[in-house]
């Protein structure tokens, strides 16, 4: 057991990968430099060699970048951790650490949609095929893998529609099977839900989203439960060059700090509209992990700490009603991303799941009038009002007729 093991969660945010510094700052420094200058011939060669520990080049290594990686493996309760460009850049960099021609992947259906084209349109031209199946149903996984599956990767709660897989469950399928399980924590966060806990090998997240919390970084990262693991990912990084660069790791670093009381306060509020829109007559059917009504509302219960702060919605009216709905919100932005102080909206269909094509989408569930919320930290009941505002403008734009003829 780490020293840091005994403290609790929320102190962890606050001070995981700070050490000591120069003038006894506080805050780690930003090493905004490409390379680093040996001391000597003898030192440059030995730093080459392993034999003496330090930096050569950003690319390789970099001081802030390792201390925001520390702070996010230690969270997420993982050996070491990964800084990467995006969260596709981690995705890539799993992949194409993992996988070789001829290999299988078995994957969620309900994955971020680049996710699915990324194995579709990239890793397919290099021999590697996917089968997608519903995870929600473990069982669907068992019976997709094959001889030559070396990779299950899931989703949990997907993006958008907040299906819900058991990680426990498929992890032990993977171990079975001798496949890594690879686990997508964006929509929890290590506040949340902790895979690597559950029995997954690897845990990666767009940073992009609740880990910086500030809608200001592109970033991903991967965490891996083995020293092994680490060794092959970090030659492949270093050769793809997919890297996080210093000051956007000094950013998320920053927004590390509040991420506990961040994920509490998404929580509150999204449970609150959750209730809020599902009691609501123009509103069709929510998705939200921690409502009764969630389809795997009792795997959630077992392995979240908290709901998150994403809600999914059908309007009554389609696609009509959810296009004016964008149209007319006024706190609420509308933009794809999630996992910011901000709360936004965004219809899938069109924007972040359109790569995915319609057949895709059917076959994730993903409905043509589904509305994605990501629930920021305003004051929940500001949201509510925005979102009655905005029905008071679909009734009024639809006419209370065509409206009731269109449900
Ligand atoms: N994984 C999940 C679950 C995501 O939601 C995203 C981005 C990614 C990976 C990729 O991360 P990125 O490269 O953008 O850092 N999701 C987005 C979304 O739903 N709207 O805009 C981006």
């Amino acid at each position: 057991m780490h020293d840091s093991d005994k403290k609790g969660f929320d102190t962890k945010c606050v001070h995981a990968g700070i050490g000591e510094y120069e003038f006894g700052s506080v805050v780690p420094p930003i090493f905004q430099t490409s390379t680093f200058k040996f001391k000597s011939a003898r030192h440059g060669a030995n730093l080459f060699t392993g034999e003496e520990k330090g930096h050569i080049y950003t690319r390789m290594s970099n001081p802030t970048v390792e201390a925001m990686e520390n702070a996010v493996a230690e969270l997420e309760g993982g050996y070491k951790a990964l800084g990467c460009a995006s969260g596709m850049a981690a995705i890539d960099l799993i992949f194409s650490a993992l996988l070789q021609y001829g290999d299988h992947v078995v994957c969620s259906t309900s994955v971020y949609g680049p996710t699915r084209t990324l194995l579709e349109t990239v890793f397919s031209k290099f021999g590697v095929s996917t089968t997608f199946v519903n995870s929600s149903d473990h069982l669907k996984v068992l019976h997709a893998i094959r001889p030559e599956t070396k990779v299950v990767y899931i989703e949990t709660p997907g993006n958008p529609t907040l299906a819900i897989s058991d990680l426990s469950e498929i992890s032990k399928i993977a171990r079975a099977h001798s496949c890594h399980m690879v686990v997508d924590n964006t929509f929890m966060s290590p506040a949340l839900q902790r895979p690597l806990m559950l029995g997954a090998d690897i845990v990666l997240h767009s940073m992009t989203k609740f880990l910086n919390g500030h809608a200001d970084v592109v970033a991903g990262i991967v965490v891996v439960n083995t020293e092994e693991l680490y060794i092959k990912m970090k030659k492949v990084l270093n050769q793809t060059g997919g890297v996080i660069d210093p000051f956007n790791s000094f950013l998320v670093h920053r927004g590390l700090k509040t991420l506990a009381i961040r994920m509490q306060r998404h929580c509150e509020s999204a449970t609150k509209i959750a209730r809020y829109l599902e009691a609501h007559p123009m509103v069709k059917s929510v998705s939200f992990p921690g409502l009764p009504s969630h389809p795997q509302h009792e795997i959630a219960k077992k392995q979240h700490l908290g709901h998150g702060g994403m809600i999914a919605f059908e309007l009554q009216g389609g696609f009509q009603a959810g296009e004016i709905m964008m149209n007319t919100v006024k706190l609420c932005q509308l933009a794809v991303s999630l996992g910011g102080v901000e709360s936004l909206i965004q219809h899938p269909a069109s924007m972040t799941h359109f790569s995915m094509g319609e057949a895709g989408r059917a076959a994730a569930g993903i409905t043509e009038g589904l509305v994605r919320f990501s629930v920021g930290i305003e004051d929940a009941d500001d949201l509510i009002a925005d979102l009655e505002q905005s029905f008071e403008e679909i009734k009024y734009r639809m006419g209370e007729k065509e409206f009731r003829n269109s449900i």
